[in-house]
C-alpha cells in the first residue's frame, strides 16, 4: 500500500533481483490472463505459434506479437477488454488514428493501483498527505483530470477538481485557496503564469511549491521558464491512455533526471521501430510497454509510438525514461491533445464544397501551440465563391473540428490550387514550426 507520510513503497527501493522477480511472476499472470480473455490477442499470439508457457524469463516476453492502436481501433470499442463489461467501473478514451476514438476500461481494482500509482507520482514530486492539489487537466473521458484527482485523494490530499480552461477563475482560485501543487500541461501552466504576471503578483506570492506537468513533451528551457515564472519545482510525469492514464512514470524531485517507470506494474522495452528488435537500455527507438496488474485492459508489448530510451536507476530502483524526442507516427499532441492529420482530412472531406488537398500549420503562439488548417474549394467552385462564402466555410469547419476533436484551430479556405503540390512522393501535410529547448 501506498504510505501516507512519505515513506517509499519498499519496492521503489528493492534490489534489481527482488524487481525482476516480481515483473516475472507478474509478466506471466498477464500474459496468460490476456491469451485466456482476449480472443483477438489468442489469435495473434497461436498465429506466431507462442503460448503463455513459453514465458520462463523476462527476456521471453520479446517472443510474443505486439499491440497496436490499431488493434484497439480494430475491436472499438470493447473488444480487447479481458473482464465481462460489468466488472468494468470506468472507461475513458482517447484519439485513434481515424475518426473512431480508442476506448479502455478499468476494473475497480485497477482504479485503485492507478489511485496508488499517481499517489506515489504525487508522492515523488515532494507531495505529501495534507497538501492542497490544484487540478487544472481537463475532466472527462480524457485521463488527466480524474488520474489527478484518484491519485492526489489517495496520498490524502485536499483536491481542487478545476479541470481546464477559464484562466483568471484558474489564478483567483489559486490566490483564495493557496494549494501547494498544481497539475496541468505543461503549455497551459505558463497562460496561467501569464496571468499572475498581468496581475502583479511575484512568483515567491504565489503558493504553489510544485508542479506536476505532462501529457505533452517539453524540454529542460521550459522547466526552467515554468519554475522562474511560477516559484515552483517542476517535475514531469508521463503516461498514456492505452496504459493507463498520466502516472506510468513520474520523476522524482531530489533528481529532476527523467520519469521514474513503475516498473512494479509495467514492463517497458525499447525496440527498433522497423525491425520491432529490442534494444539493450540507453539506446533511442519505440517505447513498448506490458501491463503486469491490470485486469480490464492488460496491454501485451503495447507500442506507444514514443521515441526515447531507458535510462539507469538513481533516485529510485526503477528505471527512467529519457525526454520524448519524437514520435515514430504522424500524432501531433495540440495543447495536450493527441490530433492526428487524417482526422481532420475526414473533417474536411464531409465537405463537398472543399478539394481534398489541406496543410496544417502548427506553430507556438506565445506558450500555447496552435494549429492553422489550410484548405482549398473545389476546382469547379473556383471564381464562385466570394470571400466571406469562403470564411463561412472555414468558421463551419473550425467548429466540426472542435466539436469532434476537441482541438481550438484557425481554418483558412483558399482558393483552388493555392496549397503547393509535391511532384514527388508524399504530400507535405504537416509543417510544424514549434521548437523545443
Ligand atoms: P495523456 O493523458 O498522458 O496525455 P494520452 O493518451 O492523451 O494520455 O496521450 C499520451 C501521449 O502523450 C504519449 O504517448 C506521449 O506521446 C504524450 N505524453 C504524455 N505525457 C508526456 C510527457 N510527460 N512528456 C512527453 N510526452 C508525453
Ligand atoms: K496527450
Amino acid at each position: 500500500k501506498t504510505s501516507q507520510d512519505g515513506e517509499l513503497d519498499a519496492i521503489e527501493a528493492a534490489s534489481r533481483d527482488e524487481i525482476s522477480a516480481l515483473q516475472l511472476e507478474r509478466l506471466k499472470w498477464s500474459v496468460r490472463h490476456a491469451y485466456d480473455n482476449v480472443a483477438p490477442y489468442r489469435k495473434k499470439c497461436d498465429e506466431q505459434g507462442v503460448h503463455p508457457d513459453d514465458l520462463k524469463q523476462l527476456a521471453d516476453l520479446a517472443l510474443f506479437p505486439f499491440m497496436t492502436k490499431a488493434d484497439l481501433r480494430d475491436h472499438y470499442p470493447f473488444g480487447l477488454f479481458a473482464v465481462p463489461r460489468e466488472k468494468v467501473v470506468r472507461l475513458h478514451a482517447s484519439s485513434g488514428t481515424t475518426g473512431k476514438p480508442i476506448v479502455v476500461g478499468y476494473t475497480q481494482k485497477d482504479i485503485d493501483n492507478w489511485a496508488n500509482l499517481v499517489a506515489r507520482s504525487i508522492r515523488a514530486g515532494g507531495g505529501r498527505a495534507g497538501d492542497m492539489v490544484h487540478v487544472a487537466y481537463g475532466y472527462g473521458l480524457f485521463t488527466g483530470g480524474l488520474g489527478a484527482h484518484y491519485g492526489a485523494e489517495r496520498l490524502g490530499c485536499t483536491v481542487v477538481p478545476m479541470s481546464g480552461g477559464q484562466t483568471e477563475k484558474q489564478v483567483q482560485l489559486i490566490m483564495d485557496f493557496k494549494p501547494d501543487i498544481i497539475m496541468v500541461t505543461p503549455s497551459y501552466s505558463l497562460v496561467i503564469a501569464e496571468e499572475f504576471e498581468r496581475l502583479g503578483v511575484a512568483p515567491e506570492d504565489i503558493s504553489l511549491k510544485v508542479g506536476i506537468f505532462g501529457a505533452e513533451p517539453w524540454g529542460e528551457g521550459m522547466r526552467g521558464e515554468i519554475e522562474r515564472k511560477l516559484g515552483l519545482d517542476a517535475i514531469d510525469i508521463y503516461g498514456l491512455t492505452e496504459v493507463m492514464g498520466p502516472g506510468v512514470a513520474s520523476e522524482c524531485i531530489e533528481t529532476k533526471d527523467g520519469p521514474v517507470i513503475w516498473e512494479d506494474h509495467f514492463y517497458p522495452e525499447i525496440i527498433d521501430p522497423e525491425t520491432g528488435d529490442v534494444l539493450p537500455d540507453g539506446e533511442s527507438g519505440e517505447l513498448v510497454f506490458t501491463s503486469l496488474t491490470k485486469e480490464a485492459f492488460p496491454v501485451i508489448r503495447y507500442r506507444t509510438r514514443d521515441i526515447t530510451e531507458l535510462l539507469p536507476p538513481t533516485a529510485r530502483s526503477f528505471r527512467r525514461i529519457g525526454k520524448i524526442t519524437g514520435r515514430s507516427d504522424d500524432m501531433l499532441i495540440i495543447r495536450g491533445v493527441n490530433v492526428f492529420p487524417t482526422q481532420i482530412e475526414e473533417m474536411i472531406l464531409r465537405d463537398a464544397r472543399l478539394a481534398g488537398n489541406y496543410q496544417l500549420v502548427v506553430t507556438r503562439d506565445g506558450h500555447l501551440d496552435s494549429m492553422e488548417v489550410r484548405c482549398e474549394v473545389q476546382h469547379t467552385l473556383s471564381g464562385q465563391l466570394s470571400p466571406a462564402d469562403m470564411q463561412l466555410i472555414g468558421k463551419e469547419l473550425q467548429q466540426r473540428i472542435k466539436t469532434n476533436i476537441g482541438v481550438s484551430t484557425q481554418v483558412h479556405v483558399m482558393a483552388y490550387d493555392s496549397i503547393p503540390r509535391t511532384q514527388v512522393g508524399k504530400a507535405r501535410r504537416v509543417i510544424d514550426e514549434r521548437r523545443r529547448s
